[in-house]
């Protein structure tokens, strides 16, 4: 006779022994990967024991197009879904560099950060409905929570908005559960809590697994929780089912049956009515701590190691299966004697196949370092030597085998060319390998990258009219969305309000609640509703609506979108588009211009200053044809500008990292975006009235920067360089020089210093007075770039400004 439970959900005798072989496959996964770090196999263990039992039952609710989003505890789920196999985990554990037997982020990531392959090798999508979706793990916690949101509105949008219906390689009529997992600990951050009211607010399908251990590494719930955790959310739970909220559960790690049954209630809840679940999973425990950094003895007490020894979820899921008679102490004891030589076996394969390139390399190094003692016998001493090194290594890592190299060609530094020349090619070949495995996909590789993007200039009608920034913009967007059912729109005041700058005006009355949306204020989540809805196929528009409040979304954008190409080795993309807007306007939190902590922490996006709104929409268009996220930084005090319409509003692009000259001169180049660029004119205006013909460029894009090499061009002619912007000193400006000056070589064409104008170190402060002390001024700019040239000639251009020295 079954337990009634796996009668109610159609789960047989062999269901349960497959379980639970998983569950020791997992252990001894667990084991011996923190004994190859004890070995000096691998640098790092973090590992999943402990809480095996909950994710067998999470595996079986997880269908077909759902997603999983979560951290490096899932190990046993994703063994259940087929999607990590036991050679793999142990690939990962070395950090085999080799997608085919790493495919979740090539060596890049630390072990057990998961992630299933979402592109194909071309960069198209892979169809999501056939597979299951896991997204590429980070390690900052609780990181993992504000893409939920996005994952989960898209079944939502799936299932509201018809004109989507097409798309059923990303949704089956939003049918699809967003599952999360998270530490108790990582509860007491704010992405938790600020994902939970967001997912609450929207009511979305997403089930979000609380893994309960009771600690944070050392340190236990009582100092990260106010109260009981399950109490504390409590407070999300519906009241009945015309109520918002959460269906809200508790249900012990160990306990098989109870877990079963709480995880398909869970899904059928979410998937059918779009509610979603948090289930507080507790009694887990963690046989061999936190990970190999240190052991558990050293903060947890006797008693409560005897406590976790007795609740282990192996333990007691094994006694339940001998007390339900479904199968024998015997058969049990041959199963976990398979279970355990499969793991050994699979850890030798993995080993071997990690081991397997490099041990070639080196050797091919070995016989060329014999070759070359041989035919230079001066340093042949030196070289066997070297060639003992190589030996002697266990493994021989490129970042060994590499110094050797380097050395071995010290010793012939004086030999003949062709002695050294076998050398100087395995190094050559031996770095590309290197490269390529770690610093491909930063930015797309594939022909749909928005770089790639063909030009197509503005055109205008000899009457176009004169319309103020914003109409610009709002013309455009209605354009965008309705030519293209995937572009959501969304951000604090956008919907009703059409946008504090009224770029969405009457767009929500024309294309509905779920394209133009308006959001709560929640940066950081506005910013993972963007991430999620672009891995669904989707493609949101995410506006922050100042750029001195994006600092509350640039940990996810930085630790999250920016990383997610280059994190999962070209298995994952998120095209989001980021809108804000910046540089100048009023006080501290409304003028800030902080494009160096941007550029500097968004690698991985391209990030974009437009001068004015028509070419702000120049770029959403390209982003839009792309498949790459990016920002664009609009010009706060624009967007009441006239600015000329173009006619093809809809398909003109502006390129991205291409400058352009505003402003054509020949004595000195003066380089800068964004709002300053209106200033840098003014101030080139009142230097041409003193013989001063200066060259304003718009750098226009910060990443890319310049891919023609525009900016060196005007140099060859002016021999002069002035980096402008509103950022502080050495920020941004300084970003420029290095561009110019050193990696384009624009150092060589220089006459005169190059000189940064920045605004002060201080933030901006607040008035018309105040913002001309904080900020690069026309009378700033001008007397700067004048002294310039008083230093070149200071009979041609003296000092009028200064008092004349006594
Ligand atoms: C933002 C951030 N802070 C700190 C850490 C270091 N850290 C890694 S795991 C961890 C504890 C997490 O505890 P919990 O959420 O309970 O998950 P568990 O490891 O117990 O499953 C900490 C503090 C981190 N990775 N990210």
């Amino acid at each position: 006779m079954l337990p009634q439970v796996l009668e109610k959900f159609a789960l047989s005798r062999d269901d349960v022994l497959h379980d639970y072989r998983l569950a020791v496959l997992n252990r001894e996964a667990s084991r011996l990967g923190y004994q190859e770090v004890m070995l000096g196999k691998a640098q790092f263990g973090i590992f999943g024991d402990g809480k095996e039992v909950p994710q067998l039952a999470w595996a079986r609710a997880f269908r077909k197009g759902d997603w999983r989003t979560g951290y490096y505890r899932d190990q046993t789920f994703m063994m259940a879904i087929g999607e990590l196999t036991l050679e793999q985990f142990f690939a990962q554990l070395y950090g085999h560099a080799d997608v085919r037997y790493e495919p979740a982020c090539g060596g890049r990531n630390m072990n057990n950060h998961f992630g299933t392959r979402l592109l194909n090798p071309d960069g198209t999508w892979k169809p999501q409905t056939e597979n299951y979706n896991v997204v590429a793990d980070v390690s900052p916690t609780g990181s993992q929570m504000p893409r939920l949101v996005g994952l989960a509105l898209a079944s939502k949008l799936y299932r509201e908005l018809d004109e989507l219906q097409a798309l059923t390689q990303f949704s089956r009529r939003g049918n699809e559960v967003a599952w999360a997992s998270i530490g108790n600990a990582t509860c007491a951050e704010g992405l938790f809590w600020e994902t939970l009211n967001a997912i609450g607010v929207l009511q979305v399908p997403a089930v979000i697994s609380v893994w309960d251990d009771e600690y944070g590494i050392s340190v236990p719930n009582e100092y990260q929780l106010t109260k009981d955790l399950y109490q504390m959310l409590q407070g999300f739970q519906r009241r009945g089912p015309d109520d918002r909220g959460f269906e809200v559960r508790q249900v012990k790690g160990w306990d098989y049956p109870a877990l079963i049954e709480a995880y398909q209630e869970a899904s059928r809840v979410a998937r059918a009515e779009h509610v979603p679940v948090i289930l507080h999973v507790v009694e887990l425990v963690q046989p061999s701590g936190h990970s190999t950094s240190g052991s558990h003895t050293r903060y947890k007490s006797r008693e409560r190691l005897q406590w976790e020894a007795e609740h282990d979820g192996l333990r007691r899921f094994r006694a339940w299966i001998l007390e339900q008679g479904l199968a024998t102490e015997e058969e049990l004891a041959a199963l976990e004697k398979a279970a355990k030589r499969e793991v050994r076996q699979a850890l030798k394969r993995a080993h071997a196949a990690f081991v397997a390139p490099r041990k070639q390399e080196a050797d091919e190094l070995v016989r060329l370092l014999e070759q070359a003692a041989q035919q230079y016998p001066a340093a042949q001493a030196t070289l066997t030597a070297l060639k003992g090194e190589v030996l002697a290594l266990d493994v021989p890592y490129r970042a060994a085998t590499l110094g050797i190299v380097r050395r071995a060609l010290m010793a012939l530094r004086e030999a003949p060319g062709a002695v050294r020349a076998p050398l100087i090619r395995w190094r050559k070949q031996v770095e590309a390998g290197g490269r390529r495995d770690y610093s491909t996909f930063l930015y797309s590789p594939w022909p749909s990258a928005a770089t790639q993007v063909p030009e197509v200039p503005p055109r205008y009608a000899a009457d176009a009219p004169e319309v103020a920034g914003f109409e610009v913009l709002n013309k455009f967007f209605d354009i965008v969305l309705g030519r293209d059912p995937r572009v959501i729109a969304f951000g604090e005041d956008v919907g009703h309000l059409g946008g504090v700058n009224q770029a969405f005006r009457g767009l929500q009355a024309k294309y509905g609640p779920w394209r133009v949306m308006d959001t709560g204020i929640r940066e950081a989540t506005i910013l993972g509703q963007a991430i999620g809805l672009a891995l669904r196929g989707l493609r949101p528009i995410a506006e922050i609506q100042y750029l001195d409040y994006l600092l509350y979304a640039l940990q996810i954008m930085s630790d999250d979108l920016a990383t997610v190409l280059w994190r999962s080795a070209g298995g994952q993309k998120a095209p989001v588009i980021v809108r804000t807007r910046g540089h100048r306007l009023v006080g501290i939190w409304h003028a800030g211009s902080l494009m160096a902590g941007l550029i500097h922490l968004v690698r991985g996006m391209h990030v974009l200053v437009p001068r004015d709104m028509t070419r702000a929409a120049g770029f959403y268009n390209t982003l839009l044809q792309g498949d790459e996220p990016g920002i664009v930084v609009e010009v706060l005090n624009g967007y009441r500008l006239k600015e000329r319409l173009p006619d093809n509003l809809g398909e003109f692009t502006v390129p991205l990292g291409v400058p352009e000259i505003v402003r054509p001169g020949n004595d000195v180049t003066l380089v800068t975006y964004g709002a300053m660029v209106r200033i840098v004119l003014q101030a080139a205006e009142a230097l041409a009235q003193v013989g001063i013909d200066a060259e304003v460029i718009d750098v226009q894009s910060l990443l890319p920067f310049d891919v023609r090499g525009v900016i060196v061009e005007s140099l060859r002619k002016t021999n002069r360089v002035v980096f402008l912007d509103e950022d502080v000193p050495g920020g941004t400006t300084a970003y420029m020089m290095q561009e110019v000056l050193e990696k384009q070589g624009g150092y060589q064409w220089l006459d005169s210093p190059p000189l940064t104008i920045s605004a002060q170190p201080h933030r901006p402060a607040y008035g018309f007075d105040g913002d001309y002390f904080s900020k690069p001024s026309v009378d700033e700019v001008f007397y700067k770039v004048y002294g310039l040239f008083h230093e070149l000639n200071p009979r041609r251009w003296p000092l009028f400004f200064e008092e004349p020295e006594a």
